[in-house]
């Protein structure tokens, strides 16, 4: 498996790991206190990534739009997959099942917030309808193990609630498909912006963004994506969403200063191997 773990990662896991079956872990569902409705709450959450745990984390965050920040306060990169809770397991259940890599092959992913670099915080709006949902990080230590495996993961429920926010205004858009990253809207200038994040397919695709550093180039930056538990930094990890599919309504929040920027999410070719589609550009000086 490649270093640049992530919800690509999931899939994968979910793949190697379909000998064990989730039927032998699942217990009867219990029933989810989502019947309540909200009145008011924040829909603004600050969580803290370390080496390797969260905290802030929600406990109840209501049904529509929730903006979530994730600092990345480690030593290592980290990021905040979301998956939905099957049928059948509890939260803590689930999250124990993520820990130990038994993952049942027909789990949902949800929007989150990709890779994060030491020191930056990555904010991250995603329409979250009710339910409970399981976090992890699936970025990989150089020692090979995903933190989701050394304990960073968690899970929060999503309650109904009568108002659901509404999306934010957005910059510009950025659609995967599988032919490339088209960016529309206003060309991306130096402040802080909102690009509404969309991907045409049903399968996930974990969209990045990553800053390139003085002198590097996109490719020593995609060099060092694919390789970053192992080699020293060209880009500057400044998040993205992960887990999108069609449909997924999520978009990135970013304070873009003049310099060259990738944007990219994983593929893998017909023989498995896997690869970046990719796209660069540049904020201008002011
Ligand atoms: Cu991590």
């Amino acid at each position: 498996m490649r270093s640049t773990g992530s919800i690509a990662a999931i899939a994968i896991l979910a793949i190697t790991l379909a000998a064990c079956p989730s039927k032998d872990r699942a217990k009867p569902a219990v029933a989810a206190p989502h019947d309540s409705i909200v009145a008011s709450a924040t829909r603004d959450y600050l969580v803290t990534a370390t080496d390797y745990a969260y905290t802030g984390l929600p406990v109840h965050a209501p049904s529509g739009w929730v903006t979530l920040r994730l600092a990345n306060r480690g030593s290592e990169q980290h990021m905040l997959g979301v998956l939905a809770v099957p049928d059948g397991y509890t939260p803590a259940m689930f999250v124990d099942s993520l820990m130990h890599q038994h993952i049942p092959q027909d789990v949902k992913g949800w929007a989150g917030i990709d890779v994060v670099s030491p020191g930056d915080t990555a904010v991250v709006s995603v329409y979250f309808p009710p339910g409970e949902y399981a976090v992890g990080c699936f970025v990989k230590s150089p020692d090979g193990t995903l933190h989701v495996v050394k304990g960073m993961a968690g899970s929060f429920d999503v309650v109904a609630a009568s108002d659901t926010g509404s999306a934010p205004v957005s910059d510009a858009v950025a659609t995967m498909s599988g032919n490339g990253i088209e960016l529309t809207g206003a060309p991306l200038t130096s402040g802080v912006r909102t690009l509404r994040v969309l991907s045409d397919g049903p399968h996930f695709r974990d969209f990045q963004l990553l800053k390139l550093l003085p002198g590097r180039s996109s490719q020593d930056a995609l060099r060092w994506y694919a390789n970053r538990a192992t080699i020293a930094p060209a880009a500057t990890a400044i998040g993205g969403v992960s887990g999108m599919y069609a449909g997924q309504k999520a978009s990135m929040t970013a304070n873009f200063t003049s310099g060259s920027y990738v944007m990219l999410f994983d593929v893998q070719d017909a023989r498995g191997h896997p690869g970046f589609v990719h796209r660069t550009f540049a904020v201008p000086e002011r």
